[in-house]
């Protein structure tokens, strides 16, 4: 026994890299992959973070993919309409650094990582992807409509111009968005990050804070890790400001801070500036403005993260005195590094007894302090909790944080001197990179200085070609500032200008290019809106938490903007968020610094795509890290061929049986099969679609293998035949949605049926076979053909009853906003005819409200 498997695995592993070429083949010639457009049917996004083309493929693609696909596949299955694509984000540094040391075109760089990661690397995964759909962010045809983007952007009001405080990248050479600063560090080069002040084109990304932040109320779909660390990013607190006059300047603008504890006023025995907050320079005295001024290098030169860490305060005096807004004291002013330029109004009332930050700061240049809350109880201070009543506090002595919170928040406004406020961390994003190898941002300057947008219809506003770059001149470092050709030019008008040299930060280029899928070679629109409202917003996407700052930040922004728009049917980009783990060994991230990487292309080599692609899929829950074992690779090649063992040996009747249920058999032997058929494959669509437990898939999969393994000898009886063959070619199916080579390979040889494996529908699962209840289950509900929502019905309601339903659950059920200028039309629900007419699906056709 042992040895004759030893030989067909033997088999198998031999000729697994020859077969999984010609599935493709097969795929790519049939046109397998290709986006479906059926009419009435579900329109589904599934989609991965698309790769940088590094040249490099790794695990963590493998893994990002495997997921897609599976998903991919499974919903193709069940006759959704699939747009799964896959593209390169290709601008960026690592081309240009390349560009530099050897004298080409970043393009030219660029082009071949694309090639081989295509056709040798991630295309030799066997993914599901449409080539039809493939973009590249770099090209002349995307920035296009990226450089289109932007100047809508600043049609709506969203782009300004201003001179602020920067991350400055001293390695790179440029500017960076507060989400690249990682730890103080920037996130490509890991230098120590900068601040310089700088002109700088800003997206006004604040605008939207509110809306991001509340929107994370509305995804069911996102895990709480994912949701927290955008909350924590976008960083909404509500407080008050709090407006100080100058002493001795009655005339002069008044200091506002910014308090989440407005209650503790009468606490504050001194005002302290960010290093960096310039407001009040004009009125230090010659005395005190050497040691701000030094001070304020000196801030420069650290990290965020180390100044708001560092157990001992520092900070100087300013010479400045305010007056307290309710006691008319008078109290110093001083600049220290603990108060952050960014957070806030940049400037703090410092309140010791209350808050041990501030505790410090006094503590080191001993200032006083007045304790306003009283515990109830003797406390040592800092005594930092918003419990107890106030003293030492005037009027509102005797009051309760809470109350007092309000009612001192509600005098300040009376006074015109503050009230409350809402601040939010995120801050507007700096787009300017002072890069070559980028999206050239499509803004000209007259001779005079003004600024104006490059009109639209002169876009793209193209990178200088090869043949336009003196690489000599460039002297390893490609600029747009030194290429005369690009920055000056005489317009039609007679007029010189001068071009904008920055290029675009490349999360402008990720932050739309879902929307680009949608119709990649589309040269007169960005994409056409009315197939963003089939397609979005994105059923499902995958990628890494690391992201949840950056990438998907913008992506969100961009989304709510485009919807402002009109050009996109939801606020909200992504219903279903998975963010997978990272593959690791010897319990640290697989990466070239630490040298434990473990190339994807090696791993084919050896077990094949389809062990692969089982391998990655069947280590835990997805969004778990876990330690690569090629142990377990060689497990999924075994299992492989011993299916393709069983398929070889079986002698089938060749052709397809469309559908076998219990009731037309006889045999209990034939009936209990059947109804493991049926629950495997609605155990595996529930596991995927609903629990995302990519794991259990698989070892289900493997279960109903061992079933098909265990009854191959008791197929004695014709009936039982005919049952082992349907199950047999049922079987596939499964197998198709996580290795798909062999299971289209054994589908075309077992069985004479033309079309391939992946256009078959999927299991027909016979409702009266499943445990699960049948009177009281989910449908989809589709408007304009695209799945909005789940909703609960029963099989004996009627079509009446389900639209009804639905109308008074508009907003339990999110759907109240595609109802917003839309009358309903056309309703339609689908029944299963073979399941007893049960209700499988609700369209409705809404029409725009033209009234
Ligand atoms: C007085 C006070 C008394 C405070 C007290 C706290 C406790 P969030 O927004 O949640 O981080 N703060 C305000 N702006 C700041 C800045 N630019 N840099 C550093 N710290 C800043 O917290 C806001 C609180 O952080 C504010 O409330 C302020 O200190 C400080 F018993 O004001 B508080």
């Amino acid at each position: 026994m042992k040895k004759q498997f030893e030989a067909a695995l033997f088999d198998y592993s031999q000729g697994v890299l020859s077969l999984e070429r010609t599935i493709r083949e097969y795929w790519h010639d049939k046109k397998v992959n290709a986006t479906g457009n059926i009419q009435n049917a579900p329109y589904s996004y599934v989609l991965g973070m698309f790769p940088y083309p590094s040249g490099n493929a790794h695990m963590g693609h493998a893994l990002v993919y495997s997921l897609t696909d599976t998903t991919a596949r499974l919903k193709r299955f069940q006759g959704e309409n699939v747009l799964h694509p896959l593209g390169w984000d290709a601008f960026g540094l690592p081309a240009e650094n390349a560009a530099n040391k050897n004298n080409i075109h970043p393009a030219a760089w660029t082009e071949s990582n694309i090639r081989t990661m295509r056709d040798e690397q991630i295309g030799q995964m066997g993914f599901s992807f449409d080539p039809a759909r493939e973009l590249n962010t770099s090209s002349p045809e995307y920035y296009k409509w990226t450089q289109w983007l932007f100047l809508q952007l600043y049609k709506a009001g969203l782009v300004y111009r201003a001179e602020e405080w920067v991350n400055w990248d001293p390695i790179d050479n440029t500017v960076l968005a507060n989400e690249q600063v990682v730890d103080g560090k920037g996130w490509r080069s890991g230098a120590t990050i900068e601040r310089r002040k700088m002109e700088q084109w800003y997206i006004r990304i604040t605008d939207y804070a509110e809306r991001l932040h509340q929107g994370l109320n509305h995804l069911p779909g996102w895990s709480d890790a994912a949701k927290s660390a955008q909350r924590y990013w976008i960083g909404r607190s509500e407080g008050s400001d709090i407006d100080f006059n100058l002493h001795g300047h009655d005339k002069a603008e008044p200091v506002s801070v910014f308090t989440t504890r407005p209650e503790t006023l009468f606490g504050a025995t001194a005002l302290v500036l960010a290093p960096e907050n310039e407001k009040l320079d004009h009125f230090l005295k010659d005395e005190f403005k050497r040691q701000v001024l030094t001070y304020r290098q000196q801030a420069l030169r650290k990290s965020e993260v180390d100044r708001i860490s560092a157990e001992e305060k520092t900070g100087v005096a300013t010479g400045i005195e305010v007056v307290h807004p309710l006691t008319g004291q008078v109290l110093p002013v001083y600049v220290a590094d603990y108060v952050l330029n960014s957070h806030g109004t940049g400037a703090v009332m410092c309140v010791p007894a209350h808050d041990s930050r501030d505790y410090d700061f006094a503590s080191a240049m001993g200032l006083s302090s007045i304790q306003v809350i009283d515990a109830g109880e003797p406390v040592d201070l800092p005594y930092t909790e918003a419990k107890g009543t106030l003293m030492n506090s005037g009027d509102f002595d005797g009051m309760v944080c809470e109350n007092a919170a309000q009612a001192i928040t509600e005098k300040m406004q009376e006074m015109s001197a503050g009230g409350a406020s809402v601040r939010y961390k995120l801050k507007d994003w700096p787009l300017g990179r002072q890069r070559f190898w980028g999206a050239p941002i499509p803004m000209l300057q007259d001779q005079e200085g003004n600024w104006l947008a490059v009109p639209e219809d002169q876009l793209p506003v193209t990178l200088p070609a090869k043949e336009e770059i003196d690489f000599s001149a460039a002297k390893g470092r490609l600029s747009l500032e030194t290429m005369d050709d690009f920055v000056h030019f005489a317009a039609q008008d007679g007029q010189e200008y001068t071009r904008e040299t920055d290029t675009m930060d490349t999360f402008m280029c990720s932050s739309w290019y879902a929307w680009r899928f949608l119709g990649p070679q589309n040269d007169d629109q960005a994409w056409d809106p009315e197939e963003a409202f089939k397609w979005m917003p994105i059923d499902t996407y995958v990628g890494g938490l690391e992201h949840a700052n950056q990438h998907l930040i913008y992506f969100r922004f961009m989304s709510y903007f485009l919807y402002d728009q009109g050009l996109t049917p939801s606020e909200e980009p992504i219903k279903k968020f998975l963010n997978n783990g990272m593959v690791q060994m010897g319990g640290t991230k697989m990466s070239k610094s630490k040298g434990n990487i473990v190339r994807p292309d090696d791993m084919i080599e050896k077990y094949g795509a389809d062990a692969l692609h089982m391998y990655i899929l069947s280590t835990g829950p997805h969004d778990r890290n876990f330690e690569w074992r090629e142990e377990g690779l060689r497990h999924k090649q075994a299992f492989l061929g011993r299916i393709y063992k069983l398929y070889r040996e079986v002698k089938f009747s060749s052709s397809l049986i469309e559908r076998l249920e219990a009731s037309d058999v006889s045999e209990s032997w034939s009936k209990d099969l059947l109804a493991k058929l049926d629950k495997t494959a609605k155990g595996i669509e529930q596991e995927i679609l609903d629990h995302a437990n990519y794991h259990v898939a698989i070892a289900k999969t493997h279960e109903f293998a061992n079933e098909i393994f265990s009854r191959r000898a008791e197929t004695n009886t014709a009936e039982r035949e005919k049952v082992y063959q349907y199950v047999c070619q049922n079987f596939l199916k499964i197998l198709g949605i996580t290795a798909p080579h062999i299971s289209e390979h054994l589908w075309q040889r077992s069985f004479d049926i033309q079309r391939s494996l992946f256009q078959q529908p999927w299991v027909n699962i016979d409702p009266a076979l499943l445990p699960t209840q049948q009177y009281d289950f989910s449908v989809p509900v589709m408007i304009n053909g695209k799945k909005r929502a789940e909703y609960r019905v029963s099989a004996l309601q009627s079509d009446d009853e389900i639209i009804q339903g639905i109308m008074d659950r508009k907003e339990e059920l999110a759907l109240d906003t595609y109802f917003h200028g839309a009358a309903i039309g056309k309703t339609i629900v689908v029944r299963d005819k073979r399941a007893e007419n049960a209700p499988k699906m609700v369209n409705l056709q809404l029409v725009k409200n033209h009234s």
